[in-house]
């Protein structure tokens, strides 16, 4: 067995014990009332999702395990991996072991890369990528168990073969397309010993004389990896492997909901909005131009991307995290200073708009700045980024879900003549 599975293993009984005394002794025990906005307005607010890989606090922003993310983001992904599945953070020896079980899992099916050269051109990369995981799926560890017959109590370890094997393939895939559909050039093999970070970078084959897009990949994916369990995508997952769809369906179904401009899109979105104002003022406008245009763009219905978010009230560390490392790469870089002043100029206007109930940048607001800085030009590709750092998130909670044979999510739906009713409302 390896270190990760071993340390699970030794977890799991007192998880479920915990989970079975919570439900026996307060199962009748009410957490969050839900209020007719809230039905109304996505589901905002409510209480209704266990998750204990990370937590976001409304002031404070991500925190996983318990750790501040601003303290994680020198971390590997294999620790960040192994701390989400776990809770602990992995000595040198589980880190290594990690990292080598992954390495060995690596190869790509060349029907993987036949679908991707047959898809039309002006096929969207996260299609690419979301497709991939569908064509991946007769692969499925836990499918084939299942078919066999696997116990409930086991269907974790299935799950966490599954996760291991769509961890190690997914930044080869990713890096693939960037590199063959993309860019139209080779794809650059894996390199043994670098780990899921390194190994991505190398992949990409971005050049930068710094040797500064290893470190901001590292930062990227740590940032990226887990933000609890009830944003759209993840929650998408959880629904779709609540059913006992494999990890590949559930990661498929994530990608589709990220894939949406309010949601993981707007990264594409933030530096498409940002090339805008570059174009319209030949370079970095003053405040003051910049102002009259962010009114103009709300002005005409649209939302402000890389602004906002459905759980943070303040400014989200993860756009922080990222905002320190530009300040010290790129300084001077146009795209850069132009999301610096969007970062000064937009919070003070979406306050007067009235709307938003964050009115401070976002995650999405910075880290397409940075891959236009390191080279990465075209834009569709930046979704893909994110889901590529995604799935350790996604795959340490849909283990622990399996560990923990949590039902499928069905819950009731209403229609609105019931909820007339129910408020006495005769309209
Ligand atoms: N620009 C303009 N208006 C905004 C806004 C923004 N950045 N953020 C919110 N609003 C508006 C909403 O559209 C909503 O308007 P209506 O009442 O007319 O529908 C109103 O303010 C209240 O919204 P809210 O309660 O503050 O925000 P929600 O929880 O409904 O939505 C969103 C959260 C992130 C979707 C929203 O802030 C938004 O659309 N932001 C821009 C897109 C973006 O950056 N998305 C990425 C978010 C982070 C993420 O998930 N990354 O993957």
């Amino acid at each position: 067995m390896s270190i990760l599975k071993d340390t699970l293993a030794s977890k799991i009984p007192a998880w479920r014990d915990r989970q079975s005394r919570l439900i026996s002794r307060h199962g009748e025990s009410t957490v969050s009332g839900i209020t007719m906005a809230q039905i109304h307005k996505g589901l905002r607010g409510v209480h209704a999702i266990i998750c204990d890989t990370s937590y976001v606090d409304p002031e404070e922003g991500l925190f996983i395990r318990g750790f501040p993310v601003l303290e994680l983001t020198e971390r590997s992904a294999e620790e960040i991996f192994f701390l989400l599945c776990t809770g602990e953070m992995p000595d040198a020896d589980a880190r290594q072991a990690l990292q080598e079980d992954l390495e060995k899992r690596a190869e790509i099916p060349g029907y993987v890369w036949d679908m991707i050269a047959q898809l039309p051109t002006d096929a969207h990369p996260m299609t690419l990528l979301s497709m991939s995981m569908l064509a991946m799926q007769r692969e499925s560890v836990f499918a084939r168990r299942y078919e066999e017959g696997m116990a409930r109590s086991e269907q974790w370890e299935a799950t966490l073969e599954d996760a291991l094997n769509i961890i190690a393939r997914l930044p080869v895939i990713a890096a693939g397309v960037y590199r063959k559909r993309i860019l139209g050039l080779t794809e650059i093999e894996p390199q043994a010993g670098l780990g899921f970070s390194a190994n991505f970078a190398h992949m990409l084959g971005i050049e930068d004389q710094r040797n500064e897009f290893e470190a901001f990949i590292r930062r990227f994916v740590v940032v990226h990896s887990d933000h609890e369990g009830a944003n759209a995508s993840v929650l998408t997952s959880r629904v779709v492997n609540s059913s006992l769809s494999d990890l590949y369906y559930s990661i498929s179904g994530a990608m589709n909901c990220l894939s949406g401009p309010l949601h993981g899109l707007a990264n594409q979105e933030s530096v498409k909005f940002v090339m805008r104002i570059r174009k319209a003022f030949e370079g970095v406008p003053k405040s003051q131009q910049l102002r009259e245009f962010v009114w103009a763009h709300l002005n005409s219905g649209k939302v402000v991307p890389g602004f906002g978010h459905a759980v943070l009230r303040h400014v989200d560390p993860r756009y922080l995290a990222l905002f320190h490392f530009g300040k010290r790469v790129c300084p001077d870089d146009e795209v850069f200073r132009i999301v610096e002043k969007l970062g000064k100029v937009v919070p003070p206007i979406l306050k007067e708009h009235g709307k938003a109930k964050n009115p401070y940048p976002n995650i999405d607001g910075i880290s397409g700045a940075l891959l236009y800085h390191f080279g990465i030009r075209d834009l569709k590709f930046y979704t893909v980024m994110f889901s590529t750092a995604q799935i350790l998130g996604i795959c340490a909670q849909l283990i622990i879900n399996r560990a923990l044979m949590t039902p499928i999510i069905r819950p009731k739906s209403i229609t609105t003549r019931w909820l007339q009713g129910h408020v006495s409302d005769p309209m």
